[in-house]
């Protein structure tokens, strides 16, 4: 059995205790390698490697950063294959989708830092006649990055990327459910060139290796993405230590639409948004709600499109559902479904899991389920499922909508599908969500700032936003 491996001091190693954790493979059920259940001493090893490593990359010529992670993209798109397989693999998504997305956008994430970090400037203030300010951006030193399971590798170099380019050293850790994508990438970063100590990943439990990285005094920030609840413990962790914090955790996305949306388009995007990547992801559309003149019309045609969607083996090409990323959380989905119909909700597609054929006879399968008629301050309507399941609710007024829309405790992301123009600012205004789609849904300009509000997190990733998260400004003043 496959065994992955530490990247720590620029050498790929076993964990200090020798013991491992099994990694499943979503659609078959069944354990195809072995991860590192490291600890606290391999948290202090890479932290120390880290630390050696910070005083020539903080230093080290502009170019030369950029270079590096210019070759890192390059190297992860020379073995974009070994990636794409990896990722579905780990995950249970398609392999189309990480062909589409997962992966372009973790070579994407290098490639806009390695530019950025050479535009990457600050600001200075003149007192005319006394003197003058100017702000130093300096990195902060050793950092650390946590990712999820549900985009592996592309929420990992969300992080990892502008770290490094701002001059930081990293200890990170990705999903102890999806790591093998991060375990290419240490080799990638060995093939490059990378300096020993600048990266380091450390496989894992959360409680593990991800509390001793945040509990570490010489790791000086965390940049997480995971649940809510992890946030908070996360937050109380690390805030009496006084270290910076991005936290981008869960939620329960509002898409709305008008009766004047460009009808066809708007069923076809709406789906999508509802069940890429099974649901699976933090910006997936759960909540839709349609203007009553258009309910009737939208359900159906919405329905329709639903029921055609394939679920299956991620390897096959007309697959549109892979598996659920683990047996746990496959009941926990199945749960909110039985919940749903306990709350008086009707099901008008889906409702159950899978049973998978061939080689993923065992694998974790769940259809893709469309409910309706649930009260919108129900606890299906309100907590994050995070799987293929959406509600529809109608609703007659602006007013009534962004009531619904904000009702949760959540504020991550939106989608708004009109062709009213003064419409689609107002609602944006109103909407309780760090980011508002309007006439589309997951477009992304990486230099936008992204995040949450309320409890889908602090911070801000994202263009510059993510390269002042990792760098302390210093304002010297001189006068003359
Ligand atoms: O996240 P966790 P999981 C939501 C979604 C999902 C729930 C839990 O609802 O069901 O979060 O998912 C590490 N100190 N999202 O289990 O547990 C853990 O090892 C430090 C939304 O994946 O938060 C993993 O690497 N680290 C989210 C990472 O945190 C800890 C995407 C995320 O794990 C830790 C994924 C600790 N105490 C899930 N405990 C989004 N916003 O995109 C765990 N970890």
């Amino acid at each position: 059995m496959e065994q992955l491996l530490n990247y720590i001091d620029g050498r790929l190693q076993k964990p200090l205790s020798d013991q491992w954790l099994d990694n499943y493979e979503p659609a078959t059920g069944k354990v195809y390698s072995h991860i590192p259940d490291s600890d606290s001493a391999d948290v202090e090893q890479a932290t120390q490697a880290a630390q050696a490593a910070f005083a020539s990359w903080s230093n080290a010529p502009l170019e030369e950063r950029m270079l590096l992670l210019l070759k890192i993209a390059d190297g992860i798109e020379t073995r974009m294959d070994e990636f794409v397989a990896a990722e579905s693999r780990d995950n249970g998504k398609t392999l189309k989708l990480a062909r589409a997305m997962d992966i372009p956008r973790a070579i994407s994430n290098f490639r806009f830092y390695a530019s950025a970090l050479q535009h990457f400037a600050s600001e200075s203030h003149q007192m005319p006649g006394v003197g003058i300010n100017y702000t130093l951006r300096q990195p902060i030193g050793v950092v650390g990055c946590i990712s999820p399971w549900n985009l592996p590798i592309y929420l990992f170099t969300w992080k990892i990327a502008p770290a490094l380019a701002t001059g930081n050293c990293v200890v990170a850790k990705p999903s102890e459910i999806t790591p093998y994508t991060s375990y290419l990438l240490s080799q990638v970063c060995i093939e490059a060139g990378l300096p020993k100590g600048v990266l380091n990943i450390v496989h894992g439990l959360g409680g593990k290796v991800g509390q001793a990285i945040v509990e570490h005094p010489e790791i000086k920030a965390i940049s997480f993405t995971g649940g809510t609840e992890t946030g908070k413990r996360i937050a109380a962790t690390a805030a009496p230590m006084f270290k910076k914090l991005s936290l981008e955790l869960g939620g329960k996305n509002p898409t709305i639409v008008f009766a004047d949306c460009d009808f066809e388009e708007t069923v076809k995007q709406v789906v999508n948004s509802a069940f890429s990547n099974q649901g699976e992801i933090c910006l997936c559309g759960s909540r839709i709600f349609i203007e009553s003149s258009l309910y009737e019309k939208f359900k159906k045609a919405f329905v329709e499109k639903v029921k055609a969607l394939k679920v299956g083996d991620p390897n096959n090409a007309d697959t549109n559902l892979g598996a659920i990323v683990s047996l746990a959380h496959k009941q926990k989905i199945l749960s909110y479904i039985k919940l749903a119909k306990e709350e008086g909700g009707t099901i008008l597609t889906g409702g159950n899991e899978v049973k998978g054929s061939g080689r993923c006879a065992d694998g974790y399968f769940i259809e893709p389920t469309v409910i309706e008629g649930l009260d919108y301050l129900c606890r299906t309507n309100q907590e994050e499922i995070f799987g293929p399941v959406v509600t529809l609710t109608p609703f007659d007024t602006e007013e009534e909508v962004l009531t619904m829309a904000n009702s949760v405790k959540y504020g991550l992301a939106s989608s708004v599908w009109t062709n009213d123009l003064k419409r689609a600012h107002r609602v944006a205004e109103k909407i309780e969500a760090g980011i508002v789609w309007i006439n589309c849904w997951l477009l992304r300009d990486l230099r936008t700032p992204f995040g949450g509000v309320k409890a889908s997190g602090v911070g801000r990733e994202g263009g510059w936003e993510a390269m002042r998260f990792f760098t302390e400004a210093k304002n010297v003043c001189i006068k003359y």
